[in-house]
């Protein structure tokens, strides 16, 4: 059992404990690299808190030992090969329903809409596709506050859509993930509105009920707690005032989950993305959260439920009751998990997930998402070769820049439009030629970029709404408007950009979240026709790594991992070796050797260049081994 006398290295040595100290330093804006250092490595815990002026102080350090001795296993070491799976071969994408292709013009988009554009998707090359929420939803939070799991919302369609859409994607030889919400339900899904109106029945205990609140924040902004006068109690809600979170403790709430799980997968669904699944068990007696901690986070209480003391177990019944019977995928977003804590979720042979969404590559050291700044690739590049050496033989990876809760990438690293197009090819190059499995977002392969909303009513999501209404007591409109245009969510979520048309060809009406005029210069009816457009590099690279196995299950070797601005690394494996080189800055980068052999791919600028690396160009080499 660690304790207050142990010191700074014997934390740093504990997975929990590595993990933690990186996200700490990571949110303060340093590297661990400090840590190495023997004099603070030596440290004892218990004099941080004269050391670090408060700081750290007491109830920081037993949160932390908390949770550290919660924990007895410790990744195993072992060299013994991968087991392949289909889903490590395969190339994830992510559709965002409401915005990828409305079919019964009303603006909303639909599963009629989808199953139109199952052959775009198949000519794009995917094997697979990750759908949020398509189910019964009063949409506070577009469909993660379910209302019925067992119903489709009906601005989508109808469960004949639904089946009709799964055949259409089986019998094109893709598959199936949705999206499990299951951390909280929404505020008007039968349980809870019984748990409030028959406290006594069953319902009683589904969800999370205090007499007092404690200090936890809520994800969106203020208390995580509700009154419920009815009830004369308070229930807890991490994310908005109508996601309440279900009570994981009570073993009949389990069986539910497990229950829903079983009904979609004997439909056919291949697997789930499960949102914010490290969530789901909270500390006994829901202690305060600290609030050096919370400042620190953003949000008090995370400590007490981010890697809570039964995770393990939930996702243990989860996997041999649900997802074992069906030998279904399973995805979990673990928002502040690391990469130690990565393998107890993950490795193999734990029977838990089989792959998680970690964040720590979405924003540099001290930076979060509603911060205007440049995103530098040379810390995406140490972050990948950090993972490298940290995932194993047991774990696999997950690869993604975007999604529905992210801005575009492109917009994160260099705004500046000349160098969209190939900083949209580097980007599509590391993700589809590194280990890992890739999950493209909607209009990713299209180099898709940040929105030009010109006011805050032209956002519809309630994280950024919430936040700007809060901004406003303190700051200017102009101000928090800004702010807000940093991060919202609603830069990935408005219509995909299907043609030049109005409304992007996503719609014939208008949109339920406007757009602007860049569907002029970027859409997929051109880019398909456009052997140099970045969706042609999508497809060209996604065939390659289809057709080459060195490029999945093949060894990495990162060369000159300390060198600025250049990643370069092999991938290979007996057959066959591949060369990538990046650029990841607005330099020109000499090339040492011209590469004369094999077969190659040249994100931007023709032949003459051999011998130079322009403005964030990459190139890919096949070597063949004779
Ligand atoms: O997101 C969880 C999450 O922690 C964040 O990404 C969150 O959206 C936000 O950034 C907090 O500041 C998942 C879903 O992906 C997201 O769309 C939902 O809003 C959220 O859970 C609640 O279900
Ligand atoms: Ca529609």
């Amino acid at each position: 059992m660690l304790t207050i006398n142990n010191r700074i290295k014997d934390i740093y040595a504990h997975p929990v404990g590595r993990d933690i100290i990186k996200k700490t330093l990571l949110q303060m804006g340093y590297k661990d690299t400090i840590v190495k250092n023997p004099i603070i490595g030596n440290i004892k815990l218990k004099a941080l808190p004269t050391l670090t002026i408060g700081k750290v102080n007491g109830g920081f350090l037993s949160a932390l030992l908390e949770l550290l001795n919660s924990e007895h296993d410790t990744p195993r070491i072992d060299t013994s090969p991968v087991s392949p799976a289909w889903w490590k071969e395969a190339v994830f994408y992510q559709i965002y329903p409401r915005s990828f292709k409305d079919n019964n013009s009303d603006g909303i988009g639909d599963l009629c809409g989808i199953l139109e554009k199952l052959d775009y998707l198949k000519m794009l090359g995917v094997d697979a596709i990750w759908l949020s929420p398509i189910y019964d939803s009063p949409n506070d939070d577009n469909g993660y506050d379910i209302r019925d799991y067992r119903k489709i919302m009906t601005e989508f369609g109808t469960m004949e859509d639904f089946d009709k859409l799964l055949e259409g994607i089986h019998s094109r030889g893709l598959r199936l993930i949705m999206d499990l919400v299951v951390n909280h339900t929404s505020d008007e899904h039968e349980w809870f509105k019984k748990a409030i109106s028959e406290p006594d029945s069953q319902y009683g205990d589904y969800y999370i009920f205090r007499n007092e609140p404690n200090n936890w924040t809520s994800f969106f902004g203020g208390s995580a707690w509700n009154f419920y006068e009815k009830r004369g109690q308070y229930a807890l809600h991490l994310f908005s005032k109508k996601q309440m979170d279900l009570n994981w403790e009570n073993p009949t709430v389990r069986n539910e989950v497990k229950e829903m799980v079983r009904w979609w997968l004997q439909k056919g669904v291949d697997g789930f993305r499960m949102d914010v699944v490290n969530y789901i068990s909270k500390r006994d007696g829901l202690p305060d959260g600290n609030e050096h901690i919370g400042t620190l986070m953003g949000f008090y209480g995370v400590e007490h439920y981010f890697y809570g003391p039964r995770l393990h177990q939930y996702l243990r019944e989860l996997k041999s009751e649900a997802f074992a019977p069906f030998n279904a995928f399973s995805v979990g977003e673990t928002p502040g998990i690391g990469m130690k804590m990565r393998k107890l979720l993950t490795d193999d042979y734990r029977g838990e997930l089989d792959m998680v969404f970690l964040f720590d590559h979405l924003e540099t050291p001290g930076h979060v998402r509603f911060d205007d700044y440049k995103y530098d690739l040379n810390y995406y590049k140490e972050y990948m070769i950090n993972m490298i050496e940290n995932l194993g033989c047991h774990s696999h990876a997950s690869l993604f820049y975007e999604n529905h809760d992210n801005t575009r990438m492109i917009s994160k690293v260099d705004p500046d439009p000349q160098f969209r197009i190939v900083l949209a090819k580097l980007l599509a190059t590391i993700q589809l030629t590194f280990p890992g499995t890739p999950f493209i977002y909607q209009g990713q392969e299209l180099g898709m970029v940040n929105k030009k909303f010109t006011s805050i009513d032209a956002l519809r999501d309630v994280e950024s709404l919430n936040l700007y209404a809060e901004l406003r007591k303190t700051i200017s409109e102009a101000e928090a408007f800004k702010k807000i245009m940093a991060g919202t969510r609603d830069h990935a979520r408005t219509p995909m950009q299907w043609t030049s048309d109005k409304y992007a060809g996503f719609s014939d009406t208008e949109p339920w979240i406007g757009t602007d005029n860049d569907c002029k210069i970027c859409n997929a009816e051109a880019q398909i026709s456009d052997e140099g457009s970045v969706w042609s590099f999508y497809r060209i690279l996604i065939e390659l790594r289809r057709t080459h196995t060195a490029l999945i299950y093949g060894n990495i070797n990162i060369v000159n991992k300390k060198k600025r601005d250049l990643f370069t690394y092999y991938r290979a494996d007996k057959s066959e070796t591949f060369y990538i080189e990046c650029n990841l800055s607005r330099k020109v980068i000499k090339r040492k050797s011209k590469l004369q052999s094999g077969i190659r791919l040249i994100s931007n600028y023709a032949e003459a260049q051999e011998l130079q690396l322009m403005p964030y160009e990459v190139a890919v080499w096949m070597i063949k081994k004779d």
